[in-house]
C-alpha cells in the first residue's frame, strides 16, 4: 500500500475549470455522465504528460476528449487510475461510468440510507468511487449538476450551489439542475435524491440578501427539527458578527438521513445523520441538544473555513478542522458559559487527544505521511489543532485574532490553503513571530509542564520554575520546546487575585490573569513585591494544551476549590485533589488495607454545591469526579479494578457527607415542564442530575425511588433518561423496572429508544458486556441503523472504560467479536470505534489483561472479510 509524504507534493499537472455531471440515479445502478472542461497547469512542467484520474470500483462505458470517443488503447485504467495518454492543453473531456449503488452501506460514495434515499459522501477520497476525476483538494471547479430519477420514488433532487431548473421526463422520471457559481473541491461535492419532506426559513444577511434556508428529513422527523434551524439562523448571524463571514449562495440546504454521514459539510448542501442533527424536547436530552448545537454552526462555519478557503492536500486537513472546530467552540462559548465549555474539551482532550499521542499512531496536527486519509481525522488534528487557534487567539486578544482569521478568509477566498499560509497571515496582522510556535503544527507528543514554586518572604519574591518536555512518540528522535502562553494568578489567604508585578516590570501591578511565555526547556519567573504566600492559580482556562505536573499540598488545592475565581483552574484544582485522594485510596487496597474518607478533601470538594456566586450548571461541572480512564491516566500500570473500587468509594463519601445539601439541590432545582430549553433551566437540570447521582451511591432504597420515579414521572426526557443510566449503573430491583418503563414509553421513537440502549451500555459494571452482547441482538437493533449501533459503540467500547476491561475478559470477547460484525456493514463505524477505543494502549495494563487485549486485535485481524482500514489499526496496535 502506497505511503503518501506530505514532501512529495506538487500541483495537478491540469485543472478542471468546469464540471458537468448527470446522474441517472437509480437505487441498484447509477449512470454517471461527465464533461469537464481541462486546462493544462502551465506553472508546472506538464506539457505532454498524461491526464491522469482516481477512479475506484467504477464501470466505465466510454471516454471522449472534444466529442471524440476514444479507443481503447488511448488510455488506460489500473490499479485505481485512468490514464490518458497525449491529451491537448485545453479539452472537453467526457466520460461515461456506472456506478453500483445497492448493497452500499458503507457511506462513502454513492449510498443508499437506511430508508431508501440515495446519497452522496466524498470526504475524504471517495468521488473517486463516482467519476473519474482528479480526486484531491487542491483541484477546484465550478460545478453544475443534472439529477434524473424516478419521481414517486424521489421527488426530491439536491445537489451543491443553486437550484437552476427542473422538469419531467417520460416513464415517471423526472430531473433537476443545480448550478453551484463558485469553485470547490470534489470532496465536497453531494447530491441526495428522496422522499424528504422540507422545512424553510429566510435569513436576511448582513447586506441584506435573502437566503432561503431549508431543512429535509423524514416525514417522522421534520417536526423535530425546527431547533436545529433555529441553532442554525443563529450561527448564520453569529459568523457575520464575530467574523464578518456572510453566506454566499441563495440557498442552504440540510439533508438529514438515517444511514448518512454524521456530519458533513458539502458545500450548500450539508448531510447529517439524525443522531448528530435532529433535536426535540421529546426525544433529545439536553446534553445531546448542546452536541447538535455545536455541530450544526460546526458545518454552516465550514463554509468559510473549509468550503470558501479549502486546503491544498490532506496534510493541511487541521486548517479546516481545527479552525472550524475553534469556531464552533467560540459559539458555543458565547450562547453557554465559557468556563464549561473549557472545562469540557480539557477533559476530551486529556482523555482522547493525550491518549493518542500516547499510542501507536501518535502524529503531529500536521501529519508528515499516511495510508489511508480516513484515519486523519483525529483528536490531534481536530482538538490540538483547535488549541493552537486558542493560544494564538490568547496571544493577541480575541478581537484581534478575530480580524486576523477574517483576514485570513478574504486572502484566501476561492483558494485551496496551507497552514503556513494562515500562520503566514496571522505574523503579518499581528506582528508576532510564531517561528517557534510553528512546533505545535509539527511535533508529535504531549507536552508536560512541570511548575515548583519556591515563596521568599524576606524578599517578597515568588518564584515559578518551569520546565517542559515533550512525550516520546514513534519515529521522532528530538522534541523542541514550545512557545507555551501559560495564564496563571496569584491568590491571597482570603482567594483573592493578589497585584502582582514581574520582575523588570514597571508600573502600577495589577490584579487579575498573567499570561507567561514559556519558551525554554527551563525557565524561572519571578513575582515582585508579594507580600504574603500566595496560592499559585495556574494553567487558567486551560491556556495551552498541556499536562501540567506540580505537587501543591493539600490545603493548597482545597483554596483553589474553594475561591479561585477562574472556574477552569478551579475546577482542575478539585481534579487534581480528587485523583490524589482516590489514589491514596488505590494504594491501600493494593496493599490490602481498606480504604479511608478524606474529610478535609469532602468538604472541599463540595464547597461549590453552596456557592451561590455560581450557576447551577458551574456547580455541577465542578462537582463532576474524574472518571476512571482519568484517574488510570496517573498510574504507571493502569489497576482498572483498584481504581474502579477506590472510585466508588469517594464517590459515596462525597454522597453520604454532602447527603443533606444534594437532595435540598435535587429538590430545589427541579419539577420544570417538558420543553423549557433556557439555558439557566438546562443548568439546574443539571445540578439536579448530578446529585441524584451522588444520592443514588448512597444505595438506600428511598434515592433509587426518587431516580425510578424521575424515569416513571418526569416529563422530561434528559431526565428520564440520566435517572435510568443512574439507576442501570446499579444492581438494584428498580433497574429493572426503569428499563421496562422507559422502554414502553418510547419503543415507537427512534432517538429515544437509542438512548435506552445507551444508558444499558454505558454501566461500569462487570456483566454489561454481556449485556451489550444482548442489546446487539434485539430485535430492533440493527447495524445498519446507524445512529443505534454508534450509540452502543461509543457508549460502550469507547467511553465506558470499566465495562470493557472489567475483570472477567468477556468485554475484551464481546468488544472483538462486535466490531468484526459491525466491520462487515459499516467499516466506517468499526474503523472510528477501534482507532478511539484506546486498546492500542494495551501496554498499560496488567499482564493478564495485556494478552487477552491482543488477543482482541488478532482476531479482528484474522476474522474473514474485514476491512483494509480494521486490519491496519490491529497491525499498528500489535507492533
Ligand atoms: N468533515 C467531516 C469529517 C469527514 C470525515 C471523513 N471520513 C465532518 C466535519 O468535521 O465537519
Ligand atoms: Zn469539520
Amino acid at each position: 500500500v502506497p505511503l503518501v509524504k506530505r514532501s512529495d507534493y506538487s500541483a495537478p499537472d491540469y485543472w478542471f475549470d468546469h464540471t458537468n455531471l448527470e446522474f441517472d440515479l437509480d437505487a441498484v445502478k447509477t449512470r454517471v455522465s461527465s464533461r469537464i472542461a481541462v486546462r493544462r497547469n502551465e506553472d508546472v512542467d506538464s506539457k505532454g504528460n498524461p491526464l491522469v484520474l482516481n477512479g475506484e470500483g467504477l464501470d466505465l462505458i466510454s471516454v471522449a476528449i472534444d466529442g471524440r470517443v476514444l479507443s481503447g488503447n488511448a488510455y488506460i485504467e489500473s490499479d485505481g487510475l485512468l490514464t490518458i495518454f497525449d491529451v491537448p492543453d485545453m479539452f472537453t473531456l467526457e466520460i461515461v461510468n456506472d456506478v453500483t449503488v445497492e448493497g452500499n452501506t458503507s457511506i462513502m460514495g454513492l449510498c443508499a440510507s437506511y430508508d431508501g434515499e440515495i446519497f452522496s459522501q466524498c470526504e475524504a477520497e471517495a468521488f473517486r468511487k463516482i467519476a473519474y476525476y482528479q480526486d484531491r483538494p487542491d483541484v477546484l471547479s465550478r460545478y453544475t449538476v443534472t439529477l434524473r430519477a424516478d419521481k414517486a420514488k424521489y421527488p426530491i433532487l439536491l445537489s451543491n450551489g443553486n437550484f437552476f431548473e427542473a422538469g419531467d421526463l417520460e416513464d415517471g422520471r423526472h430531473w433537476a439542475t443545480w448550478h453551484d457559481p463558485f469553485v470547490k473541491p470534489c470532496y465536497i461535492f453531494a447530491l441526495l435524491a428522496g422522499d424528504l419532506k422540507r422545512t424553510t426559513e429566510t435569513y436576511r444577511t448582513i447586506s441584506g440578501k435573502d437566503v432561503e434556508v431549508s431543512i429535509y428529513a423524514s416525514p417522522e422527523s421534520i417536526d423535530m427539527c425546527s431547533h436545529s434551524m433555529d441553532f442554525l439562523l443563529k450561527a448564520m448571524k453569529w459568523d457575520e458578527d464575530v467574523f464578518g463571514r456572510e453566506y454566499d449562495l441563495d440557498v442552504y440546504n440540510v439533508g438529514i438521513l438515517n444511514g448518512g454521514p454524521g456530519a458533513m459539510e458539502n458545500k450548500g448542501l450539508n448531510l447529517f445523520d439524525p443522531n448528530w442533527i435532529v433535536a426535540d424536547p421529546t426525544n433529545t436530552s439536553d446534553d445531546e441538544y448542546e452536541y447538535r448545537k455545536k455541530t450544526t454552526a460546526h458545518e454552516y462555519f465550514h463554509n468559510w473555513s473549509g468550503d470558501k478557503v479549502t486546503i491544498r492536500n490532506w496534510f493541511q486537513v487541521s486548517l479546516k478542522e481545527g479552525l472550524t472546530r475553534f469556531r464552533d467552540q467560540l459559539f458555543l462559548a458565547d450562547v453557554t458559559e465559557f468556563g464549561s465549555v473549557r472545562i469540557n474539551m480539557c477533559r476530551h482532550i486529556r482523555n482522547n487527544q493525550f491518549t493518542e499521542d500516547d499510542s501507536p499512531t501518535a502524529h503531529p496536527i500536521i501529519w508528515d505521511a499516511y495510508i489511508e486519509p480516513r484515519n486523519l481525522f483525529t483528536n490531534t488534528v481536530y482538538d490540538k489543532g483547535q488549541e493552537c487557534m486558542f493560544m494564538l487567539m490568547w496571544m493577541v486578544g480575541r478581537p484581534r485574532f478575530c480580524e486576523v482569521v477574517a483576514a485570513f478568509f478574504d486572502r484566501y477566498d476561492g483558494t485551496a490553503a496551507t497552514i503556513e499560509e494562515f500562520l503566514g497571515c496571522y505574523e503579518e496582522e499581528s506582528g508576532i513571530d510564531l517561528s517557534q510556535f510553528r512546533r505545535w503544527f509539527y511535533q508529535a507528543g504531549t507536552t508536560e509542564v512541570s511548575i515548583a514554586t519556591e515563596y521568599d518572604e524576606a524578599a517578597g519574591e515568588f518564584h515559578i520554575d518551569l520546565a517542559q518536555e515533550t512525550t516520546q512518540t514513534p519515529g521522532e528522535r528530538t522534541k523542541q520546546p514550545l512557545h507555551i502562553p501559560l495564564a496563571v494568578a496569584l491568590l491571597d489567604h482570603r482567594g483573592q487575585e493578589m497585584p502582582a508585578r514581574l520582575a523588570g516590570e514597571n508600573g502600577v501591578p495589577q490584579p487579575g490573569t498573567r499570561v507567561i511565555d514559556f519558551t525554554e526547556r527551563r525557565q524561572r519567573v519571578t513575582f515582585i513585591g508579594v507580600n504574603e504566600r500566595p496560592v499559585l492559580s495556574r494553567h487558567r482556562y486551560f491556556s495551552a494544551p498541556v499536562r501540567i505536573k506540580d505537587d501543591p499540598q493539600d490545603a493548597d488545592l482545597a483554596h483553589l476549590v474553594r475561591y479561585d475565581q477562574d472556574i477552569f483552574a478551579r475546577w482542575d484544582a478539585g481534579q487534581s485533589y480528587a485523583a490524589r485522594v482516590i489514589l491514596r485510596d488505590v494504594a491501600r487496597l493494593a496493599e490490602g488495607q481498606t480504604p479511608a474518607v478524606d474529610d478535609a478533601f469532602v468538604a472541599a470538594f463540595l464547597s461549590p454545591l453552596d456557592d451561590q456566586r455560581l450557576s447551577p450548571r458551574l456547580r455541577a461541572d465542578l462537582l463532576g469526579l474524574p472518571d476512571e480512564r482519568t484517574i488510570g491516566e496517573w498510574m504507571d500500570v493502569f489497576d482498572v479494578d483498584g481504581v474502579h473500587e477506590a472510585w466508588a468509594f469517594t464517590a459515596q463519601a462525597v454522597a453520604r457527607k454532602g447527603a443533606d445539601l444534594l437532595l435540598k439541590a435535587y429538590e430545589q432545582n427541579g419539577g420544570t415542564g417538558p420543553y423549557d430549553l433556557a439555558p439557566e433551566t438546562v443548568g439546574k437540570r443539571k445540578l439536579r442530575n448530578v446529585a441524584l447521582d451522588y444520592l443514588v451511591r448512597l444505595g438506600e432504597p428511598d434515592m433509587l425511588d426518587l431516580a425510578l420515579r424521575q424515569v416513571k414521572d418526569s416529563r422530561n426526557i434528559t431526565e428520564q433518561y440520566v435517572a435510568l443510566k443512574i439507576l442501570c449503573a446499579t444492581g438494584s430491583e428498580q433497574k429493572a423496572e426503569a428499563i421496562e418503563i422507559y422502554r414502553d414509553r418510547w419503543k415507537h421513537d427512534q432517538l429515544a429508544t437509542d438512548k435506552w440502549y445507551r444508558a444499558q451500555a454505558a454501566a461500569a459494571r462487570s456483566d454489561t458486556a454481556a449485556r451489550v452482547e444482548e442489546l446487539m441482538s434485539a430485535d430492533d437493533f440493527n447495524l445498519k441503523l446507524f445512529s443505534r449501533c454508534f450509540s452502543i459503540c461509543e457508549q460502550f467500547f469507547y467511553f465506558n472504560h470499566y465495562g470493557v476491561h472489567e475483570p472477567t475478559g468477556e468485554g475484551y470477547r464481546v468488544y472483538a467479536e462486535q466490531m468484526i460484525r459491525v466491520d462487515h456493514v459499516v467499516p466506517l463505524l468499526s474503523n472510528w470505534t477501534v482507532s478511539r477505543s484506546g486498546f492500542s494502549r494495551w501496554r498499560r495494563y496488567d499482564p493478564r489483561r495485556q494478552e487477552l487485549i491482543k488477543l482482541a486485535f488478532r482476531t479482528m485481524r484474522d476474522a474473514e472479510g474485514v476491512s483494509k482500514g480494521l486490519i491496519e489499526l490491529c497491525d499498528k496496535a500489535l507492533a
